[in-house]
């Protein structure tokens, strides 16, 4: 029987955990907003710090490991050399962990900043200083603390991979040395429903963001209403397409999506680049990354914890950007880690810690310096009111509108909207894969079962239709503030039983390596005397 191979109570559990958000939404849209936006305030107004901390902690931990003993681990045979070039593996790396959000935010993430600045700055008296922090924040919360964020479950799932060779899909099994034996019981049930429930609010976020962006652009170019409806067909075809793509296998489709993506990414940034203001976007992006290093104990801390005295007034920029980010990252960095960890053979854990924090963060960069800064020069230079559109339309509008001030518009309209299902598809169709590994008993190299992978690929869309419904970007954000929670202690799991583990190996190793200098060393010392001897029993003779 092939329904045997499913893991009923993880898939049951998840499932049930799904539809217990998703129905009450539905028949209650008032009450659940309403319901949603506190649940927003409670958790990233209290628990904002603890998020932060958590982005911060990676960062350091990942530092450490990359540079002591621990991070020189060979992933797979000592003289292999790696499996992907590095361009490749970092097109791979930077295609499976971003989506089309980066387009969205990558384009309109600065105007958000431009009328609500962080660190108490007016839009109007410290217009300059605004300015520079608008186009910089964005690049800080797809930067180098993200990227830790996705690295940190890379490293022991790649680990546990190549050095102990165990084929690990799920992350109770990454955290056996520490469960031991309730990995196989219904706690290490939880922990993967924790996860899945984690990507499924990850990926609500993304596609309630993304469907409306394509439907805009498809409205623009066609010029149907953009209504819900056509919503709702745009977010089922794209559906579709990563669930073919799911359906005909990682190898093929996924790789080839992935160099598709690429491909796009570059000819759209440099047609921006060279068309657009070039000498505004590099010294821009310049500034913003000497801004960066500057301030980034201060970026990485900002509370705002004297909101409480009277006369300060509270704008909950950490809560609604940088704190909603980490948790963003976090939902989707089990999947990612996985990813990364099965691209990575033939490279030392330093390499991919290193790698993903500095090409991942690399990219992110390319695309705010010069999609953002293109947006922002229109507007201060007062060619094109962005924000009036952002606030009297909305986002995607906005975004839509921006691109439109390119030449041959349609042209680029066109390749952006296609460019963003495509970015989506490279994501989902990697998501539905992995969502129908976990819920699955997979033996060495097996792929999941095909309608489980179709189940998830459909599943995953439930969670966006309904937030969609809703409306509003807090809604949006709650999926992933609220899915991250629980993951920041499984984190901090994770990176314990890593040290644990390793740590433990390589002390057995220590321990064989002078046993083996002694040995060789008597080996040694033995062929000598006997050389000896045979020298002397000739010169008797
Ligand atoms: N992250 C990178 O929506 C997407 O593009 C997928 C989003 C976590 C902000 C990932």
């Amino acid at each position: 029987m092939r329904t045997r191979l499913i893991d009923w109570p993880t898939f049951i559990i998840s499932f049930i955990v799904i539809l217990a958000v998703v129905i009450p939404l539905i028949i209650y849209p008032e009450a659940g907003s309403a319901f949603v936006a506190q649940l927003n305030n409670v958790m990233s107004d209290r628990f904002g710090f603890l998020y932060l901390t958590m982005g911060l902690a990676i960062f350091f931990f990942l530092i450490f490991v990359a540079f002591s003993q621990n991070g020189q681990v060979k992933l797979g045979e000592e003289e292999e050399p790696p499996e992907f070039s590095t361009p490749a593996w970092a097109g791979m790396l930077f295609s499976a962990g971003i989506g089309s959000s980066i387009l969205y935010w990558g384009t309109i993430e600065w105007a958000f900043y431009y009328q609500g600045p962080p660190f108490g700055l007016s839009p109007t008296s410290d217009q300059l200083e605004t300015i520079q922090w608008a186009s910089t924040y964005g690049i800080f919360h797809w930067g180098p603390i993200a990227w830790a964020i996705y690295a940190l479950p890379a490293v022991p799932m790649s680990y546990f991979f190549y050095v102990r060779e165990k084929p690990i899909i799920k992350i109770s099994e990454t955290l056996r040395p520490l469960l031991k034996g309730y990995s196989d019981t219904m706690v290490g049930k939880l922990i993967d429903v924790l996860f899945i429930f984690g990507l499924l609010g990850g990926a609500g976020t993304t596609l309630a963001l993304g469907t409306p962006l394509i439907s805009r652009g498809v409205a623009d170019l066609t010029g149907f209403e953009d209504n819900m409806l056509l919503r709702t067909i745009v977010l089922l075809v794209v559906t579709v397409i990563f669930a073919i793509s799911a359906y005909v296998g990682l190898k093929e489709g996924i790789k080839r999506l992935s160099n598709l993506n690429l491909g796009l990414s570059i000819f759209l940034l440099l047609f921006v680049l060279i068309t657009g203001p070039t000498l505004f976007i590099l010294e821009t992006t310049t500034n913003s990354v000497g801004l960066i290093l500057d301030n980034f104990f201060r970026m990485s801390t900002w509370t705002e914890p004297f909101a409480v005295m009277e006369g300060v007034e509270e704008t909950g920029f950490p809560e609604s950007w940088t704190v909603f980010y980490w948790a963003w990252w976090l939902v989707y960095a089990p999947f990612v880690g996985l990813f990364i960890a099965r691209i990575s053979r033939g490279r030392t854990i330093r390499q991919v810690i290193i790698g993903s924090m500095v090409y991942g963060s690399i990219g992110c960069l390319l695309f705010f310096g010069i999609m953002g800064n293109f947006g922002l020069f229109l507007q201060i230079t007062g060619e094109f009111d962005v924000v009036q559109v952002l606030n009297d339309q909305g986002a995607p509008a906005a975004i839509i509108s921006i691109i439109n001030q390119l030449p041959f518009s349609n042209i680029m309209v066109a390749i952006f909207v296609f460019l963003s299902v495509v970015f989506l598809a490279t994501t989902f169709d990697s998501s539905s894969y992995i969502l129908a590994s976990v819920t699955q008993k997979l033996l060495e190299d097996e792929e999941p079962l095909r309608w489980n992978r179709m189940f998830w690929a459909f599943t995953i869309c439930l969670l966006p239709l309904t937030l969609m419904y809703l409306g509003g970007l807090e809604t949006l954000q709650t999926a992933s503030i609220v899915g991250g929670f629980p993951l920041i202690f499984i984190m901090f799991l994770i990176a314990w039983s890593f040290m644990k583990t390793s740590t433990r190996d390589l002390k057995i190793d220590e321990q064989y390596e002078p046993k083996t200098i002694i040995l060789d060393m008597k080996n040694i010392r033995q062929k000598l005397k006997r050389r000896r001897k045979k020298k002397q029993s000739n010169d008797k003779d």
